[in-house]
């Protein structure tokens, strides 16, 4: 790994709010893409951190400190992974369900369908049901994605859809979900048209759920 990825990772884990842009601008200047300091440096640095918060290493201020500064990184990708398209492929809205609000991976599934032409409605985070539903509704989304990062919050993902299918308007959106423990047999349990392990595989499965 380069220096400057590594550098990226360990500011993250170590919570250095004020270096992190420059290391990233740095990172690009040196024409290391964008995707890969996005993989390789900031996502790798959170895993290093979930695992010091389970091992009681960190808690919840720091890990939230790690959040933060992945942010700020993020901030500076995101200008290069617009796109070019004036039409957008389709809509698509997104979410962390009720009772999570985990959202770095959402943010990045977002910037990163943006980035392959879709148009992205972001409902944030601590979705409930009721809210999505009334969107759904009012802007008729080709695709619903919905993450979730807690074992505890995956069952909302099945009340949503549920409600969708009782509403009759599971027919009239793909679902697609994604999340870290959340797997294809689960989407396959709970009725979504597809799942996706990180933002790649959500712009793939977007693209094929709708044939664009
Ligand atoms: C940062 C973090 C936080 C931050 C969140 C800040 C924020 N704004 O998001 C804060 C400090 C607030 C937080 C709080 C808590 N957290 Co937390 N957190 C994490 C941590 C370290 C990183 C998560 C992350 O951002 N990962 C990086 C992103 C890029 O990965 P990702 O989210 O998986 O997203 C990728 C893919 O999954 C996929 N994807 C994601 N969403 C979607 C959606 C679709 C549609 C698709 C297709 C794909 C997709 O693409 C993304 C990009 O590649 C994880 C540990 C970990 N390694 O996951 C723990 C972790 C998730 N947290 C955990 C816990 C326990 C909590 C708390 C309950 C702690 C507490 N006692 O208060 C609270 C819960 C708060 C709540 N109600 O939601 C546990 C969950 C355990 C479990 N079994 O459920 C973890 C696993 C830590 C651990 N090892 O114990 N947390």
């Amino acid at each position: 790994m380069s220096d400057t990825l590594q550098q990226i990772k360990d500011a993250v884990i170590t919570r250095q709010r004020t270096e992190i842009q420059g290391l990233v601008t740095r990172a690009i200047e040196e024409g290391i893409e964008p995707k890969s300091i996005i993989d390789h440096g900031l996502i790798a640095a959170m895993d290093v951190v979930g695992q010091r918060f389970s091992d009681s290493e960190i808690f919840v201020p720091e890990m939230l400190v790690s959040a933060l500064t992945m942010k700020l990184g993020l901030e500076s990708v995101k200008p290069l992974l617009k796109s070019e398209e004036s039409e957008p492929k389709g809509t698509i809205i997104l979410g962390t369900v009720k009772g999570d609000i985990h959202d770095i991976g959402k943010n990045i599934v977002k910037m990163m369908l943006e980035g392959a032409g879709f148009e992205v409605v972001d409902l944030g985070v601590n979705l409930t049901v009721e809210k999505l539903i009334e969107q759904i509704e009012a802007i008729g989304p080709d695709i619903l994605g919905l993450s979730a990062l807690l074992t505890t919050t995956m069952p909302e993902m099945k009340r949503a859809i549920q409600e969708l299918q009782a509403k009759g308007l599971k027919e009239k959106v793909k679902i697609m979900v994604g999340g870290a423990p959340v797997s294809n047999s689960f989407a396959e349990e709970i009725g979504a048209d597809g799942y996706g392990a990180d933002a790649g595989e959500a712009v793939v499965l977007a693209r094929q759920l709708i044939g664009v």
